[in-house]
């Protein structure tokens, strides 16, 4: 049990600069709305707030190449990644809400920081892996794990903090259905272990977790949870919606497992889009499920 004194650092991150659409950046509140604090503490956790993106300056931006935001998404980056590393050295577990998923090169950094040892699981539907070289997008949402393998020579302007502590071998994927060829590619070459929706077909989502969790080793766990691993069917509110995801059981599970082994570290919950949703249903689907996550990885579903 890394976390025998049960403080929580729950990390507001409402950020979209690492991609196009506006709402994102919402998410957070939604969940606090929601009560998400509040649950967490009836679950024993004692809960201290932190909000590091508060007063974020504009940012200047350089244009480097096709990717956009490189300073505003590097300055955030920064940010999450010295409160969380901070939380994590006074013991506390970092609970990270997003924002979009570039998020996540700050609070994995994070993890790896204090636990250089940690394996690190990615439940999407998408690989983030892109490259600066081979992002069609050119938002760095698409490119987080890239940065943290330190597959970019060089960083545009304030990404270049981006310590790229990940080996390949430590990152197992969850939930993949849509990548983009160059990143097929990447995970080819560098062996890096994923389960696409194929595979939680194939071996149920059990089996899978089972391989996954074996793969990582017996050090601490990470987890990078976007919600759109999770059908639209039960998570419609997020940016970029595919369909044939996890159930919202498979979804809960995978997380539930997680809490049973006692080895989580940190949780991520990005993409939640209140404002992608074309009625009040769907918010609130989204935002249960996203509030689900979180009190489940924390162990409210265990006897
Ligand atoms: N691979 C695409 C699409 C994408 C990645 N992550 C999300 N969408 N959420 C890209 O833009 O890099
Ligand atoms: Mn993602
Ligand atoms: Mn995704």
């Amino acid at each position: 049990d890394y976390y025998p004194q049960r403080k929580l650092a729950l990390v507001l991150a409402p950020f979209s600069g690492g991609q196009g659409k506006s709402g994102v950046e919402k998410g957070p509140e939604y969940m606090l709305r929601q009560g998400l604090a509040h649950e967490i503490q009836e679950l024993g956790w004692d809960v201290t707030k932190h909000e590091p993106l508060k007063a974020l300056p504009e940012s200047d931006e350089v244009q480097s190449g096709k990717v956009k935001n490189a300073n505003l998404v590097g300055e955030a980056t920064e940010r999450i990644y010295r409160t969380n590393l901070e939380a994590l050295n006074q013991d506390s577990f970092p609970l990270t809400l997003g924002g979009d998923h570039s998020i996540a090169m700050g609070t994995v950094s994070a993890v790896l920081g204090k636990h250089p040892d940690a394996g690190l699981l990615w439940i999407d539907a998408h690989a983030d892996i892109n490259t600066l070289q081979g992002t069609e997008s050119g938002n760095l949402h698409g490119c987080p794990v890239s940065f943290l393998l330190g597959l970019n020579k060089e960083a545009p302007g304030k990404l270049s903090w981006v310590p790229s502590k990940l080996h390949p071998s430590k990152i197992v994927y969850i939930g993949l259905r849509d990548l983009d060829p160059p990143e097929k590619r990447i995970i080819k070459e560098l062996g890096i272990k994923a389960f696409s929706m194929y595979h939680v077909d194939r071996y149920g989502i059990n089996q899978v977790i089972e391989m996954a969790l074996q793969h990582l080793g017996n050090g601490p766990v990470m987890c990078s949870y976007d919600v759109d691993a999770i059908d639209p069917q039960y998570v419609p509110a997020t940016g970029t919606p595919v369909r044939g995801g996890l159930t919202l059981r498979e979804a809960l599970f995978l997380v539930e497992r997680l809490a049973e082994t006692g080895k989580l570290v940190a949780l991520d919950v990005v993409e939640v889009n209140p404002q992608l949703a074309t009625d009040d249903v769907h918010v609130v689907d989204t935002i249960n499920a996203g509030c689900a996550l979180a009190r489940c990885a924390l162990g409210e579903t265990l006897l």
